[in-house]
């Protein structure tokens, strides 16, 4: 029923973190990000992605948007399709202004959520053919709606799991990844939905939360540093984690996920 390998990635869009990178959105109350290690760890971030093969297009800081470092969340990437999102948080709309050109000189074909539809790539999980979409405070129904129908194009399913009961989460991946092979790591409060039911459910519990954010590129699984019950649970599971420090993005209510766009 699975495809045993994930995604091969070739590529990936970063934009380091601008010096006003603390001014951006947070509800943590983990204090304020040092500078000095924002960078130090975007650069770390980088060179992982890069040790796992992938050519790093990288876009230059925006000054205008503190949370342009979480580049994820303004586009959806599948093999063939680029979806330009439209952020759920105003602060964060005109970020996707900064992503349409690069997106337009990789991909032929680039679609766009438009009004009333909000998305953020943070609630959209990958798995194989079929892509969970988290209805959360960034991202709306109408969002959801129009995704699945670029995504219908492009002969992939769609389907969404309403995460606004969950006030520890900011988007759906913050508390889902999915690996490859059916196996989908996923925190408590999530792994008794019905949507999951037919996965081999990783669980990660309390105060792992945060690692379930964690991402197969190619054959490493890159996750947060400091969460050795996870680490062991993907050992077992037969994957190589690369542990990152993730400290100062965490501080921002930022996942692993979020500083890249892989495809
Ligand atoms: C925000 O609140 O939008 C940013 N401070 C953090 C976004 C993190 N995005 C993600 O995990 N996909």
């Amino acid at each position: 029923m699975f495809s045993r390998k994930g995604t091969l990635f070739r590529r990936a869009i970063v934009r380091p973190p601008g010096s006003n990178f603390a001014e951006g959105l947070t509800t943590s109350d983990l204090g304020v990000p040092d500078f000095a290690l924002v960078l130090s760890q975007h650069e770390a971030y980088c060179h992982a992605l890069e040790e796992c093969g992938l050519e790093l297009v990288r876009l230059p800081p925006d000054l205008r948007h503190p949370d342009s470092t979480f580049v994820e969340d303004t586009a959806v990437l599948t093999p063939k399709l680029a979806v330009l999102t439209r952020p759920g948080a105003a602060s964060r709309f005109g970020e996707v202004d900064g992503i349409r050109e690069p997106l337009l000189r990789l991909y032929q074909t680039v679609r766009e959520i438009q009004a009333p539809g909000t998305l953020d790539g943070g609630d959209v999980c990958e798995a194989g053919s079929h892509f969970f979409i988290g209805i959360s405070h960034r991202t709306n129904q109408e969002g959801a709606r129009q995704l699945a129908g670029f995504l219908a194009a492009e002969g992939c399913t769609a389907s969404t799991v309403d995460i606004r009961p969950l006030t520890s989460i900011l988007h759906l991946k913050s508390g889902i990844a999915y690996l490859d092979s059916g196996n989908l790591v996923v925190m408590e409060e999530l792994a008794a939905r019905e949507e999951f039911a037919g996965y081999n459910l990783i669980r990660v519990s309390g105060a792992d939360t945060y690692a379930c954010n964690c991402v197969l590129v190619n054959d490493r699984v890159l996750l947060p540093a400091g969460f050795p019950r996870v680490q062991a649970s993907l050992n077992a599971a037969g994957y190589r984690p690369l542990e990152l420090e993730m400290s100062e993005f965490r501080k921002m209510d930022g996942g692993l996920s979020c500083l890249s766009l892989r495809f």
